[in-house]
């Protein structure tokens, strides 16, 4: 029996990403939705509070690796649901882990990031190295939006990381880290309906999964 596939909704926030994940996850069968950070497990509850609650101290390194470690917490059941032949949607993985630390890197502003050495947030081969081995995904699309149009949607809450002047850092970080590949696909949602978006979304599904080699296990990073 061929695999299933891996495909991958990121985007900024306010972008509509989960809801498209959700429609495509419905759409997709045997599929599931699998949200990252999945704040559940006993490493997202630690992600959960970092998120929620702004005093707690973590640096900005082990944060980084706290994400992983959650994509690690799944790693056996996401091989295992696309050796039994389901369609996973993810919603966030590794390329929010590289765009929102390294976001950090210069970012000035308060609430965001720790004190200490911000070295490593820079550098790519560091903050890639503790995904090196997950499974990769065999379609990511990334959904954008101006940021002046980001500022025009609803506001955001207080969750560290959800205010505006990161999110212009977030974006042109995740343009930086996000492969020229084909399988890697940039949809801007600017000015677009839900509907419109999710019929894009799933006309790129359509056309780009044939070519997904699904006799072969599951590529790694
Ligand atoms: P949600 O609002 O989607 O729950 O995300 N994040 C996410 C990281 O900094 N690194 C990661 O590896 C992942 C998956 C993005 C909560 C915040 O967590 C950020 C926003
Ligand atoms: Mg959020």
């Amino acid at each position: 029996m061929p695999r299933g596939q891996l495909i991958l909704i990121e985007g900024l926030d306010r972008s509509g990403k989960s809801t498209q994940a959700s429609y495509l996850t419905s759409k997709l069968s045997p599929s599931k939705l699998i949200k990252f950070p999945d704040r559940t497990t006993p490493i997202g509850k630690l992600i959960n509070e970092y998120l929620t609650n702004k005093s707690f101290a973590l640096n900005d390194q082990s944060a980084h690796l706290l994400f992983s470690a959650n994509r690690w917490e799944l790693n056996e059941e996401i091989h295992s649901l696309l050796n039994q032949g389901y369609f996973i949607v993810l919603d966030r993985y590794i390329y929010s882990g590289l765009a929102y630390t390294l976001a950090k890197h210069d970012f000035q502003g308060e609430g965001v990031s720790s004190g200490g050495s911000k070295k490593q947030l820079g550098d790519i081969d560091w903050l890639l190295g503790p995904d090196k081995g997950l499974p990769k995904p065999d379609l990511t699309l990334f959904l954008t939006l101006d940021l002046q149009e980001i500022s025009k949607r609803k506001g955001f809450g207080d969750e560290r990381y959800e205010m505006e002047q990161f999110q212009a850092r977030v974006k042109q970080c995740f343009l930086k880290v996000l492969p020229k590949e084909d399988n890697v696909q940039i949809v801007d949602v600017g000015g677009k309906t839900i509907e419109q978006v999710s019929e894009e979304l799933w006309n790129l599904i359509v056309s780009k999964s044939k070519h997904i080699q699904t006799n072969n296990p599951i590529e790694l990073i």
